[in-house]
C-alpha cells in the first residue's frame, strides 16, 4: 500500500486548519483551501493581522511580496509595490504560494527508505537518526571512493550557496545545478562574444525579435511586464516559434520557424545588415573584432537561402533586417534564457549575439546592458581544507569542449556515473532539484540511481527524485525560513538586494538545508566550517552597504543606485581581443568554428514528429503541478498536435495517444492545435509522476522526461531537449 504521506502532523496549532485544507484540496473546489485556512474566530474576537515582507519562492524570479498573516496563518500574498523588478506584480504561481505553504502533501518529518528504491515504503525517523545516517554514509563513501565520490546538486535557491560551501569543505568538486539543463549555451555564447551575459533593456526598446523564448508565459521579471509596456509605447515584436504561444499571439508578427534552423535566419539578417551597410561604421571600427571575416562568412547567407531552411519568407527577412537596423541601437535580438534545445545551441545563440553586435546596442538604452554591481560582500569563511587523495578533475571533465568549470554538465555527469568512468561516484545529495522529471531520459536517471549507494533528497514534497532516494528530509518552504541576502539584476529596473525572514515559523519538523548541512558537518568533524548562523552570514554580506538593513526592514528591498548606460565608456570588453568578438580566435585555437556555421537539423522521418518542450504561465517546471490552486488550471498535460496529421492518424481532440521515442513511451491526451507546425508536437512537463506523494496529479498525464533522448550541446554540455523524434498513434489503433 503506497504511503500517502499526509499522515497527522506534529504542530498542534496547525491541526485545526490542515485537516480542512486536505479535504478541500482533494475535493478540488475552487478556493476552499484558502477559506479553510482562515481560523474560525470566536464571535466578537478580532483577529490579529500582521503584514510581513518576503520574496516569492515559487520560481527563480524572487518577486517581492507582502504576506498577510492573520492569527499566525498566512491568508494572502500581495506584491510589494516598492519592488521594481516585478513592477508590482505577483503572478498566479506567486499567489498560490499560500497553498504551497499549507499543502497537505508536504513532507513533514525525516523518512528512511524501507523496501526497494521506488517502492514507496518509508519509516519515520528522528532528525538525530537522519543526520547520523547521512553522515555515516558520506563518511563511508569518502573513505572508499574519495570525497569526490559524493555528487551535490543544489537547485536554484537562496540557500544553495550553503550546499556549494558544504561540498567544498567536504572535499567534492562534483557539483552541478539546474544550469546545464537550462541556460549555459546562452551564457557561453554571450560570454564568448561580449565577455559577459547581458540583460535586455526591454522597456526602452523599439524593436524586439524573440526567437526560442516565450516571455508572456515563461515569466522573467521585469522583462515579461516591460514587454507589455514597451508594446504600448510602440515597440515592435517579432516572434519565431514553431508553436503559437501567448507571446506569438500578442506579437506584431509570428513565424512558425522550422525547429533548429534559427541560425539561418540570423545569418541572413547579418547578411542584409552588412551588405546594405546598415550598421554604424564608427561603432564597428571602435568596438567590433572580426567584421571582415563575418562579411565573408555571411556572403552566401542570403534571405532566399534562409527561406529554404527555415520557412520564413525571404522578403520578410529582408524587411525585418532593415526595420531592425533602423530602430538600432534601441533594438534587440532577445538573448533568451532556456537554451537547452539543440546540439549546436551555443552557436545558434552566437549567431543571435552577432546580430546584436551589428546593431551596436550594447550598453545603450533599449539595447543590451552589462551586469551592474549590487554591492554584496563575500562573507569571510575559513579556508576550505585540501584533500590530497582526491582525483584531479571533476567526473564530467572533458566530455564537452567548453563546459563551465564550476558547473559541468549533469547529462555528462550522469553518463560518467553510469559508466563509472573515470572514477566511481556513489553518493548523491539533492537539494530543491528534481532531475527525475527535469532531466531528459528518465530511464538513464534510474540507471544512474542504480549505481549509487546513497541518495539523500531535501525537498518540500515527495518529488520523483525524493521518491527514488534512501533518505528524504523535509525542508521549510520559502515563507518559513531565514535566507541569506541575494543580489538581483533586471534590465533598467534595478540592481537590488533582497532577503527573507520567516513569515511564519517552520511547519511540521521541517528544517532548512543550512541546519541540515551544519548538522552533518558537525558529525564529520567539519563543524568549524559551519560555525556561523544564517543571520551572521547575511550581516557579512551586507557589511559594505550601510543603508541596506534599514531599507530591507522598511521596504523589503534595497536598491544600489548605479549608472545604467554608458558603463563601458573607456572600458574594454572582457574578451581576448578586448572588443566584441564576431570572430572568436580562442574557438579557432581550440578547433571550434570561430563563427557560427549553419548545420541543418536532422531530417524528421516521415512517420515521426519533432518533440519540443516549454512552459505555461501557471507551472514552474515540475514543481507546482500538484499545487491545489494551480492544478485546477491544468489538471494534466496534453500533446499539442496539428489537426492535419492528427486526422491522418485518426486522432481527435481528447483522444488518448501513445507517444514513443528511442528513450521511452507515454500515454497522454491529444490536444488539436492549428497553431503548431505539422511536423512538430509539444508537451509540458511535471506529469506522469512515479511518486504517490503527489496526490493531485498521480496517475495524470505523461512524463516528458521519459520520452526525451539525452542529446547535449557540443560546446557547453547543455542538455539538448528538442532533438527527439517521436511516433504518435491513437491508443488501441
Ligand atoms: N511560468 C513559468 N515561468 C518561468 C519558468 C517556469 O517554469 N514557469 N521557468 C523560468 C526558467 S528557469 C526559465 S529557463 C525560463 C525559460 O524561458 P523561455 O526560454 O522563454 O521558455 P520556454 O517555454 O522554454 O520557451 C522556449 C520556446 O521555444 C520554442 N521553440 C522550440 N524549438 C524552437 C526553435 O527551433 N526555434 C524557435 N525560434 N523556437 C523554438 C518552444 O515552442 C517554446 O515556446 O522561464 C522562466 N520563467
Ligand atoms: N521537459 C522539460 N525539462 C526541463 C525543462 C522544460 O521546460 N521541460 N526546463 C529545464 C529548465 S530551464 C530548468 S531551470 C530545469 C529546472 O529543473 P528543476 O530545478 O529540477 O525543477 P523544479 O521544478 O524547479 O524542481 C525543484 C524541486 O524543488 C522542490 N522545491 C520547491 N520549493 C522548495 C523549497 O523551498 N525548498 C526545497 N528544499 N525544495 C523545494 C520542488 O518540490 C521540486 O522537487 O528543468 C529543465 N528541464
Ligand atoms: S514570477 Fe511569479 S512565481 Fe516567479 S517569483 Fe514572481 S510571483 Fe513568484
Ligand atoms: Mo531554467
Amino acid at each position: 500500500m503506497p504511503n500517502r504521506l499526509n499522515a497527522p502532523i506534529s504542530r498542534r496549532n496547525f491541526l485545526k486548519w490542515s485537516g480542512a485544507a486536505a479535504a478541500a484540496a482533494t475535493a478540488g473546489g475552487r478556493t476552499p483551501v484558502l477559506h479553510a485556512l482562515v481560523p474560525a474566530n470566536e464571535p466578537g474576537t478580532a483577529s490579529q493581522v500582521e503584514h510581513k515582507f518576503s520574496v516569492c519562492g515559487m520560481c527563480l524570479n524572487k518577486c517581492g511580496l507582502i504576506a498577510r498573516v492573520e492569527d499566525g496563518v498566512v491568508t494572502k500574498l500581495d506584491p510589494n509595490p516598492k519592488f521594481l523588478k516585478s513592477r508590482g506584480m505577483l503572478c498566479a504561481r506567486g499567489n498560490a504560494g499560500v497553498t504551497q505553504l499549507y499543502d497537505p502533501d508536504r513532507l513533514k518529518y525525516p523518512l528512511l527508505r524501507k523496501g526497494k528504491r521506488g517502492e514507496g515504503k518509508w519509516q519515520r525517523i528522528s532528525w538525530d537518526e537522519a543526520l547520523d545516517y547521512a553522515a555515516d554514509k558520506m563518511k563511508i563513501i569518502a573513505e572508499k571512493y574519495s570525497r569526490c565520490g559524493m555528487l551535490f546538486t543544489p537547485g536554484s535557491d537562496m540557500q544553495s550557496t550553503f550546499v556549494h560551501w558544504f561540498a567544498e569543505v567536504f572535499g567534492s568538486y562534483n557539483i552541478t545545478t539546474h544550469e546545464s539543463s537550462c541556460l549555459v549555451s546562452r551564457n557561453r555564447a554571450y560570454l564568448d562574444t561580449f565577455g559577459e551575459v547581458p540583460f535586455s533593456d526591454v522597456l526602452h526598446s523599439k524593436y524586439i525579435i524573440m526567437a526560442g523564448a516565450n516571455r508572456f508565459e515563461a515569466l522573467i521579471t521585469p522583462d515579461s511586464i516591460d514587454l507589455m509596456t514597451a508594446r504600448k509605447n510602440g515597440c515592435k515584436l517579432v516572434v519565431l516559434d514553431p508553436r503559437y504561444t501567448k507571446t506569438a499571439a500578442l506579437a506584431d508578427e509570428w513565424y512558425p520557424v522550422r525547429p533548429g534552423t534559427d541560425m539561418a535566419f540570423f545569418l541572413a539578417l547579418a547578411h542584409v545588415i552588412i551588405m546594405e551597410n546598415l550598421y554604424d561604421p564608427q561603432f564597428a571600427a571602435e568596438k567590433l573584432s572580426g567584421l571582415n571575416e563575418l562579411a565573408d562568412h555571411v556572403m552566401s547567407c542570403t534571405p532566399e537561402w534562409a527561406e529554404t531552411e527555415g520557412d520564413i519568407p525571404a522578403a520578410d527577412i529582408r524587411r525585418i533586417a532593415r526595420e531592425l537596423a533602423a530602430a538600432a541601437p534601441a533594438a534587440i535580438v532577445y538573448p533568451g534564457r532556456r537554451t537547452s534545445d539543440y546540439i549546436n545551441s551555443t552557436q545558434i545563440r552566437r549567431s543571435m549575439a552577432i546580430v546584436n553586435a551589428l546593431l551596436g546596442n550594447w550598453d545603450q538604452p533599449g539595447g543590451l546592458l552589462g551586469a551592474r554591481k549590487v554591492g554584496l560582500a563575500s562573507p569571510e569563511l575559513p579556508e576550505a581544507p585540501f584533500y590530497e587523495d582526491n582525483p584531479d578533475d571533476r567526473l564530467d571533465h572533458g566530455r564537452a569542449h567548453m563546459m563551465f568549470e564550476e558547473e559541468g554538465s549533469f547529462k555528462h555527469m550522469r553518463d560518467a556515473i553510469i559508466e563509472q568512468q573515470p572514477y566511481p561516484v556513489k553518493g548523491w545529495f539533492v537539494y530543491k532539484y528534481n532531475p527525475m522529471q527535469s532531466l531528459a531520459n528518465r530511464r538513464k536517471t534510474l540507471e544512474m540511481i542504480d549505481k549509487l549507494d546513497f541518495i539523500v533528497t531535501v525537498d518540500i514534497a515527495m518529488s520523483d527524485t525524493a521518491w527514488m532516494s534512501d533518505l528524504v528530509l523535509p525542508a521549510p518552504s520559502s515563507l518559513e525560513r531565514q535566507d541569506p541576502a541575494s543580489g538581483l539584476q533586471g534590465s533598467s529596473a534595478c540592481a537590488c538586494v533582497v532577503t527573507r525572514d520567516p513569515v511564519v515559523p517552520a511547519l511540521f519538523e521541517s528544517r532548512p538545508v543550512f541546519d541540515i548541512l551544519k548538522g552533518i558537518a558537525g558529525r564529520l568533524d567539519l563543524g568549524e566550517y559551519f560555525d556561523f548562523t544564517v543571520a551572521d552570514y547575511r550581516k557579512q554580506q551586507l557589511r559594505k552597504l550601510p543603508d541596506a538593513e534599514k531599507a530591507l526592514h522598511e521596504d523589503g528591498v534595497y536598491y544600489n543606485p548605479s549608472k545604467l548606460y554608458g558603463v563601458y565608456e573607456g572600458r574594454v570588453y572582457k574578451t581576448r581581443s578586448k572588443k566584441i568578438e564576431l570572430h572568436n580566435s580562442r574557438y579557432a585555437d581550440m578547433g571550434i568554428e570561430p563563427m557560427p556555421v549553419y548545420q541543418p537539423p536532422r531530417q524528421i522521418p516521415s512517420d515521426r514528429f519533432r518533440l519540443v518542450i516549454g512552459r505555461n504561465a501557471y507551472f514552474t517546471h515540475c514543481s507546482t503541478q500538484n499545487n491545489a490552486l494551480l492544478h485546477e488550471l491544468m489538471p494534466e498535460n496534453t500533446l499539442w498536435i496539428h489537426p492535419k496529421p492528427a486526422s491522418r492518424l485518426g486522432i481527435r481532440n481528447g483522444s488518448t495517444v501513445v507517444v514513443s521515442s528511442a528513450a521511452g513511451r507515454g500515454e497522454i491526451k491529444a490536444e488539436l492545435k492549428p497553431g503548431i507546425r505539422k511536423d512538430t508536437v509539444f508537451m509540458g512537463s511535471g506529469f506522469g509522476v512515479l511518486s504517490t506523494g503527489m496526490s493531485n496529479i498521480f496517475g495524470s498525464g505523461a512524463c516528458v522526461a521519459e520520452l526525451l533522448e539525452d542529446y547535449a550541446d557540443e560546446l557547453s554540455g547543455n542538455s539538448a531537449m528538442h532533438e527527439t523524434f517521436v511516433q504518435v498513434s491513437r491508443k488501441g489503433a
